[in-house]
């Protein structure tokens, strides 16, 4: 039987509880159809890292854990991956700072990691590469003459070819790409993107079935938007009114509504621009002062990294604004948390939310969104609001679709939502469940993985991929 063979940026090793989350969750069923091994960076950094990854055995699983050097970490994670690629992909090009040392680095740490990978893999292995840090991977091991089946699964948007083209080192990674056997993204926008971008800047040919061709390799680029663990997560969200925090929210919000925001604290998920819209929204519906809270939940990400310390700062600055100017001595208008809550306790506090308010400016999918849904009271379910730009509103058309720069907009959705009869939220909720139960988590991971398994294997690698400052 094929092994599962999965590498991505961390890799997370189950704790004693058996807690795990993001990735973990979404590779839990496919770990369960293959024995598998799991290869990534430990997230921890060392000052001089062994060549070859500790192993750590759990279950079906292998843990395959590289350390990094402080170096490899700034230039590779915090530079290339977090400063350039991160605020391109997202279309944030004034934000992305493009250096050649990072780009430099970047490419090492995946030289490392493939040729620590490559002594590990054996002949029928399927490889599943995820996310950005790591699209030079394939190309890197094709060199070292590995052939078995490469896909990777990209988790933040494709920009369109003018967009990604701006990023120095663009064109070397749209040929890096071409090593993999399968390119999965959310949508079929952000396919279509790529598949512009690899037919536009390097040549490639498209031909019919979505499969492109450079030279000899071909790479089949299609949409595979990532779901939840619907199941699991309503489960969770059924039994989460005895939470002590989830009572302690209850109480305190009183006959308030409620109105739910969270994400990673991240400049693409709209967080100042959402509580501007949530303020247009108090000036144009005074008669809502103090019936209403908005609870933002924003756990610190990347604070390494200049562009999220400023955005902590703008955060702050409008959070501060808008509760001064607008808040009562009863009442404040935005509750701000920056913790990280157990998914039991997430789950009971969309739950208790009239309304969610997912509205990055740019998204691969948003999970959030997702989860928001499945957590709600079948009999009383409350209003999504989503941004166009994150992939889940190209599924979950049901919910108040919204551009999240526009304030005016935002806050008009607001208010329809808190108005919306019982009759239509639950007309609007049963639709979007229908979709989150087709197209949950084990069906993204299980669609992907025969897919890749579909590919036709290429005999050994004839012509090697060269990407910039690399010799081989
Ligand atoms: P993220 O940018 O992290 O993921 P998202 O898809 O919303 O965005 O996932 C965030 C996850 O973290 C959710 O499962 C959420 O429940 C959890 N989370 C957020 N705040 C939390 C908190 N305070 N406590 C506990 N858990 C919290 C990237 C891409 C997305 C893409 C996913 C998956 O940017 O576009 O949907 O990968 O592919």
């Amino acid at each position: 039987m094929s092994r599962l063979v999965v590498v991505s940026n961390r890799v997370a090793v189950p704790d004693a509880k058996g807690a795990a989350g993001g990735l973990a969750v979404a590779l839990r069923e496919a770990f369960e159809a293959y024995p598998g091994l799991w290869f990534g960076w430990s997230g921890k950094v060392a000052a001089q890292p062994a060549a070859q990854p500790r192993l750590v055995d759990k279950g079906r699983v292998q843990y395959a854990l590289m350390d990094l050097t402080s170096i490899d970490r700034q230039e590779y994670y915090s530079g290339f991956a977090n400063r350039a690629l991160w605020p391109t992909m997202h279309y944030r090009i004034g934000l992305a700072d493009f250096s050649r040392a990072d780009y430099a680095g970047y490419l090492r740490v995946n030289r490392t990691f493939a040729s620590a990978l490559a002594r590990l893999l054996k002949p029928d292995d399927l490889i599943w590469v995820h996310d950005y840090h790591l699209i030079p991977l394939a190309s890197e091991l094709r060199s070292l003459g590995v052939t078995n089946r490469i896909g990777y699964f990209h988790h933040i948007p494709w920009p369109a070819p003018e967009v990604f083209a701006t990023l120095p080192g663009s064109t070397q990674l749209l040929r890096a790409i071409m090593s993999y056997d399968l390119v999965g993204v959310h949508t079929e926008r952000d396919a279509d993107n790529l598949r512009r971008g690899l037919v536009q800047e390097i040549g490639a040919v498209q031909h019919k079935g979505d499969v492109l061709e450079l030279g000899d390799r071909r790479a089949l680029v299609k949409g595979f938007p990532i779901g939840i663990d619907l199941a699991g997560f309503q489960a969770a969200a059924n039994r989460s009114s005895t939470h002590p925090l989830v009572r302690q929210t209850i109480a305190g919000l009183g006959s308030r509504n409620l109105i739910i925001g969270v994400d990673r604290l991240d400049y693409s998920k709209g967080i100042p621009e959402r509580m501007e819209s949530f303020e247009r929204f108090l000036i144009s519906n005074p008669d809502q002062r103090g019936r209403v809270t908005y609870l933002q939940i924003a756990p610190t990400s990347r604070s390494e990294v200049p562009e999220y310390a400023e955005l902590s700062r703008a955060v702050n600055d409008t959070l501060g604004r808008i509760n001064g100017s607008l808040g009562e001595p009863g009442w404040v208008p935005i509750h701000y948390v920056t913790s990280t809550y157990p998914r039991p306790v997430l789950a009971g506090l969309y739950r208790l939310a009239k309304v969610g308010l997912v509205t990055p400016i740019r998204d691969g999918m948003n999970l959030v969104a997702k989860e928001y849904v499945a957590a709600q009271n079948p009999a009383d379910p409350g209003v999504l609001v989503l941004s166009k730009f994150a992939g889940a509103a190209q599924q979950l058309t049901d919910a108040l679709i919204v551009n999240p720069n526009d304030k005016f907009e935002v806050a008009e959705a607001i208010q329809v939502a808190l108005h919306m009869s019982l009759e239509e939220r639950i007309h609007r909720w049963s639709r979007m469940m229908k979709t989150l139960k087709s197209q949950d988590v084990s069906w993204w991971a299980s669609s992907y993985l025969n897919a890749l398994k579909s590919r036709k294997v290429h005999g050994p690698a004839r012509s090697k991929v060269k990407i910039a400052g690399t010799t081989h």
